[in-house]
């Protein structure tokens, strides 16, 4: 069988790995998608030159332009959804409608950023020294390196190029070594926006190849990662002794609270969604769900009725409502974890072994497990695949404790008919995100996405705020 090479695109050119790695769908082993460029070291010095070079004129010239090229990127990624979110499914696992709407997701970005081009504003202040005016602009920072996962192999991608093209800054983009299709994709749109060469650059291979050169080559002046917190720490660190900026989005370890207040029919249906959908396997997943009492043998009952309906199967087929999961190394992680918690004393509920499908495939029954504590490593760890515990608890307050009682503190979600305890739990959840009567994971595209402790580290994604990280702010002083 022959499969499609797709190669780097560095410079404006279309250049040829080092090597190339095959791109396997999750849903059918036998399935490739094509073969993906691998770049080593040189390859990758050669992306952040041309980025360094294409930076003077980027960096100050002409913003209709820029908005345009940003508009067109998103017009087509939005008239391709249908095409793109197959290819996601395809190569991720998670659903075909969850694909399209992840694409859509991704052109919606571009569309944002290219209005917000237009927007970027200062500050004009008194000085305290007479005849002196002061004012306050943000700059693009430089060349950014941008390091993204496989979990969301096209809205990641487009988050972290979108607000870096806008403010002025040129791109080194190093996607997911599992997930490279989507990117690629992304990439042959951003070459034909006009976007002049080198401004964006795609460099997909191995992080254990080109992640430290790429973290540490002189030209880069930020890095934006989203991924585990173990390369997230040592990103923090290496850039820390470099001096650059660095931009972190990890972990989690999210609750879901459940009072006894609370609609039983909405609580369950967005605890799957959040704990199983996309496989669960999002920074944003639910995998604590804080339920109190009286509502408990319900919610476990209910829970148990709606898992059984769940259909795993092929990401591409109609009816599927949870794919595979997206490689082995995943799915043996998943498993472990289904095993550490029943041998810390969990019960295993509901789910939580491989499943064959009608192709070979890594699927797996969603996962439920009762009887958990927050002192169990099922509790403190995240698994990232569709596996979620059962805290029982007494009362609200018991509830709030349990759900900061974690090293993370990205999304935590509340299901209540109370408006005191919801308003309460807003005020007093230790999150970067907080969902009353919603899922704990799929946010909005245009508003700060972020957490606190393990979860983030540096300034929020997303939105306006996005300017914080992609920019640097220069004061000047004007005498008369
Ligand atoms: C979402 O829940 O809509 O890697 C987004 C992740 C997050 C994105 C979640 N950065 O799962």
């Amino acid at each position: 069988m022959t499969t499609q090479k797709h190669d780097n695109l560095i410079n404006g050119q279309w250049v040829a790995g080092a090597s190339y790695a095959p791109n396997i769908n999750p849903s059918n082993l036998a399935d490739v998608i094509g073969d993906y460029a691998q770049a080593d070291a040189a390859q990758l010095d050669a992306a952040v030159q041309a980025a360094q070079a294409a930076f003077p004129a980027w960096s100050t010239g002409n913003v209709q332009a820029r908005a345009d090229a940003l508009d067109k990127i998103g017009t087509e990624i939005l008239a391709r959804r249908e095409e793109l979110g197959t290819l996601l499914a395809r190569e991720e696992g998670k659903t075909k409608p969850e694909g399209i709407g992840e694409a859509t997701r991704a052109g919606n970005i571009f569309k944002f950023f290219a209005g917000e081009c237009l927007r970027l504003s200062g500050e004009i202040v008194p000085s305290v020294r007479s005849g002196v005016s002061v004012e306050i602009t943000r700059e693009p920072v430089g060349v950014v390196g941008l390091i993204t996962p496989w979990n969301f192999p096209i809205a990641i991608p487009a988050w972290k190029i979108a607000p870096a093209l806008a403010y002025g800054n040129c791109v080194v983009l190093k996607p997911a070594d599992l997930v490279p299709g989507c990117a690629w994709a992304l990439a042959e749109i951003i070459s034909r926006s006009g976007i002049p060469a080198g401004v964006f650059n795609l460099v997909m291979g191995r992080g254990s190849v080109i992640g430290d050169p790429l973290v540490n080559h002189p030209g880069i002046s930020a890095i934006s990662f989203t991924g585990s917190q173990g390369v997230g720490g040592r990103i923090a660190q290496q850039c820390a002794l470099n001096l650059k900026k660095v931009q972190l989005e990890m972990g989690g370890k999210n609750p879901q609270v459940i009072l006894d207040d609370a609609d039983l029919a909405q609580a369950v249906e967005l605890s799957v969604q959040s704990a199983f959908f996309s496989t669960g396997q999002r920074c944003t997943a639910s995998s604590r769900l804080i339920v109190t009492d009286a509502i408990y043998p319900r919610f476990l009952q209910a829970m148990q009725q709606r898992m059984a309906s769940l259909k795993v199967g092929d990401a591409l087929a109609a009816g599927t409502d949870i794919g595979p999961v997206s490689s082995l190394s995943q799915l043996e992680q998943d498993l472990d974890y289904v095993a550490i918690g029943q041998a810390e004393g969990a019960v295993l509920v509901a789910g939580g072994q491989r499943l064959q499908g009608s192709t070979e495939g890594f699927y797996m029954a969603p996962a439920l497990l009762s009887d958990t504590s927050s002192a169990m490593r099922i509790n403190r760890e995240e698994v990232f695949g569709p596996v979620a515990s059962i805290i029982r608890v007494k009362g609200y307050e018991e509830a709030l404790a349990e759900a900061n009682n974690t090293p993370f503190g990205l999304s935590a979600g509340i299901a209540t008919s109370s408006l005191k305890y919801a308003t309460h739990f807003k005020r007093h959840s230790q999150a970067g995100m907080v969902m009353v009567n919603l899922p704990t994971a799929g946010v909005d595209y245009h508003v700060p996405f972020g957490g606190r402790k393990g979860s983030s580290y540096g300034a929020r994604e997303q939105g306006r705020y996005a300017q914080e990280f992609f920019t640097t702010v220069k004061t000047v002083y004007v005498g008369n």
